[in-house]
């Protein structure tokens, strides 16, 4: 007898601690009861010798082709999630494959720089991606890093500021070219007792907060967050219910940590109790 699991379809970069990435992305995939499929776009390997910086290599754009051809041939797929792209070609490669299909979903991470990379390392792939990938979203989930750049503003200081961004970006790609829906995450960065997030889908401000556990950045959060979005939405839940779950999902992953020997902690999403 075969079964038919909900498919939840990511392309995304690994990182090689197991922390963050394409393998944050499948774990949460498959806690949250669906079936991981993966398009590996780049390879992340932190060098402890060198204060744990990101060594980088993209892969081919012929092989992520290939890749989502096997992927989206095998399967039915509806629902992806982008994660880390890296570079202008790995952007161009994936953009041209998203278009070949329709999508129920494209929820977009827009990692454009991850924790150890120094501000303004990816300013060409900034520009691309939100030239190339940004209009094919249909959920766009930015940390206040990436809604400041996104929404063109100095900064974000308050729930306002952080609501303001999320209507900019929206209003900002509002000519129909999508994303429907803005997720921008407060996270510690954020002052204040809470780790708020908004969700803003072109009407109303959804408000999701939790007590922030602690003031560090723990790694694999966005990646997780965005990926259980993705799941949820597979599974057929509606955006403002999959942001929920995957607050809930983050909050625990993060109470719940992994230590380790980088500067920073690493969620752990097999804590999550729905
Ligand atoms: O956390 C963002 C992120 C996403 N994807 C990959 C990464 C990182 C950060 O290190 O390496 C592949």
């Amino acid at each position: 007898m075969s079964s038919t699991p909900s498919l939840a379809y990511v392309i995304a970069g690994s990182e090689a601690t197991g922390g963050a990435g394409i393998q944050a992305d499948l774990k949460t995939f498959q806690e949250l009861g669906t079936y991981g499929v993966g398009t590996l776009t780049c390879i992340v390997s932190f060098d402890p010798k060198h204060d744990w910086g990101h060594r980088f290599v993209p892969v081919d754009p012929q092989v992520i082709a290939d890749q989502f051809e096997a992927a989206t041939s095998t399967h039915a797929l509806d629902v992806v999630k982008i994660g880390m792209l890296g570079t202008p070609a790995t952007i161009d490669v994936v953009a041209r494959s998203l278009e070949s299909q329709p999508w129920r979903h494209v929820v977009l991470d827009p990692v454009l720089i991850c924790k150890g990379q120094e501000p303004g390392a990816a300013l060409d792939t900034d520009t691309a991606l939100r030239e190339r990938v940004l209009p094919l979203a249909t959920v766009v989930t930015p940390n206040l890093f990436e809604a400041k750049t996104l929404a063109g503003m100095d900064d974000i200081t308050s729930l306002e500021e952080l609501v303001e961004a999320a209507r900019r970006i929206h209003a900002r790609l509002g000519d129909g070219r999508g994303p429907r829906y803005v997720v921008a995450k407060g996270g510690v960065e954020l002052s204040g007792p809470d780790a708020v997030d908004v969700l803003f889908d072109g009407e109303d401000v959804t408000v999701y907060a939790a007590p922030k556990v602690g003031e560090e950045r723990v790694s694999g959060a966005g990646c997780t967050f965005a990926a259980a979005i993705t799941a949820e939405l597979a599974k057929g839940a509606d955006v403002h219910d999959a942001v929920r779950v995957a607050k809930d999902m983050v909050t625990q992953g993060i109470e719940a940590r992994v230590a380790a020997r980088t500067p920073f902690d690493t969620v752990w999403q097999g804590a999550y109790v729905a």
